[in-house]
């Protein structure tokens, strides 16, 4: 059964993870950088070749436009992988400054609201079944703007795109507590965006990103509590050490990357209902090997979860025996799931060691190489 559920994981990597990305302080550019959405396909599906657990992979609008979504969709089964979210981007326009779809202006919302519906063109014209959104809309001073009526045109932006969602099609939610906003962010918390999508209906449901809490949230208990309400949408996979860092996932903690992942099998939601995403910025380390390494830690995570004794954890809690239960969990975490992983690896015709087969394999020393001149693709900022 472990074995089972570790091959059917699906890990879907994001567009930007292979471009330029970075803090408002500096972006660096680094060597075989793709330049168009082509090339950052190309370099996922090194990632899925390697590990065969990322067969996705999310798109950011503009960032990833093309003039034919179709044979964007058509490049990627090519390459043996297909498109997965779809992510709006209404913070970066000049008009946004104030706000997007709770700008005071209803021409600036009208602005904002026609982006997002263009989206979900994208998602019928790509196959997508998700559509992400987070917004960054939020105030920086008391007093800015009335709190309650950003709620109100938030939540009529929310409806108009719902009604425009097709057969099989949902949006997930993204709140973020802070940044960049500095006072008050308009989808702050996950109660804020799961009162949004409870008052919408079954396709709309909350995105929990691991960078998005204040330090010291119990998350796992958030992934509790949406997977019982049957909210959890997906994870937006990242670790950080302070803030929205958006380092690889399980590199700054390791037992909190398991812990949710705990609950995730706890709740029944290892299933293609809840995406397993990444959202990571590779600044100084590069960017396909620090794809692979992220896909593996996630696997790491959910192999030590899926080894936890659920029989003798129940016995122990229902006997209230507190260090005999936390011992269960705890053997399971500190359990090396990585000859197992490896196992898995060789059984389905990959190389144990995904990270030591991509450099041997030549293939950034191929794009370096190739990929001259152009514009290097990056998020803009
Ligand atoms: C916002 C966020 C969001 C993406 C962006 C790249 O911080 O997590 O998910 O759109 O990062
Ligand atoms: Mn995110």
């Amino acid at each position: 059964m472990i074995k089972d559920s570790l091959r059917a994981q699906v890990i879907e990597t994001p567009s930007w993870a292979y471009g330029n990305s970075g803090t408002r302080f500096k972006v660096f550019a680094q060597r075989g950088v793709p330049r168009d959405p082509f090339e950052k396909l190309a370099d996922a599906a090194q990632v899925h070749a390697f590990t065969g657990v990322a067969p996705r992979v999310a798109l950011h609008i503009p960032w990833d436009r093309v003039d034919d979504y179709a044979a964007l969709a058509e490049h990627a089964s090519g390459l043996g992988v297909r498109i997965g979210a779809i992510n709006s981007n209404v913070f970066q326009d000049d008009d946004y400054m104030l706000g997007s779809v709770t700008n005071p202006d209803p021409k600036v919302r009208a602005k904002a609201l026609a982006h997002l519906l263009d989206c979900v063109d994208i998602m019928d014209a790509t196959g997508s079944d998700t559509l992400k959104l987070w917004f960054s809309d939020g105030i920086n001073y008391p007093g800015q703007d009335d709190l309650r009526a950003r709620q109100d045109r938030l939540a009529e932006a929310l409806e108009r795109v719902y009604g425009r969602l097709g057969e099989g099609q949902r949006f997930l939610l993204e709140y973020k507590l802070f940044e960049p906003a500095f006072y008050a962010t308009d989808v702050p918390d996950w109660g804020t965006a799961y009162a949004h999508c409870l008052r919408l209906g079954p396709k709309a449901q909350v995105v929990v990103d691991t960078g998005h809490h204040a330090p010291g949230t119990n998350i796992e208990f958030i992934v509790a509590f949406l997977l019982r309400e049957g909210k959890l949408g997906g994870f937006d996979f990242n670790s950080r050490f302070y803030a929205d860092d958006d380092l690889m996932a399980g590199a700054a903690d390791p037992f909190q990357l398991f812990r949710i992942m705990f609950e995730v099998i706890g709740g029944g939601g290892l299933t293609e209902d809840v995406a397993f995403m990444l959202d990571q910025c590779h600044n100084i380390e590069p960017k396909i090997a620090g794809q692979i390494r992220s896909v593996m830690n996630v696997q790491e995570a959910t192999a030590k979860a899926l080894l936890v004794d659920r029989e003798a954890l129940a016995a122990a809690q229902a006997s209230g025996d507190v260090l005999g239960a936390n011992a269960v969990v705890m053997d399971a975490y500190n359990t090396d799931v990585r000859p197992l992983l490896a196992e898995i690896r060789a059984e389905a015709g990959l190389d144990p060691d995904p990270m030591a087969a991509y450099a041997r394999s030549g293939y950034f020393e191929k794009i370096a190489e190739e990929r001259v001149g152009g514009a290097q693709a990056g998020w803009g900022a």
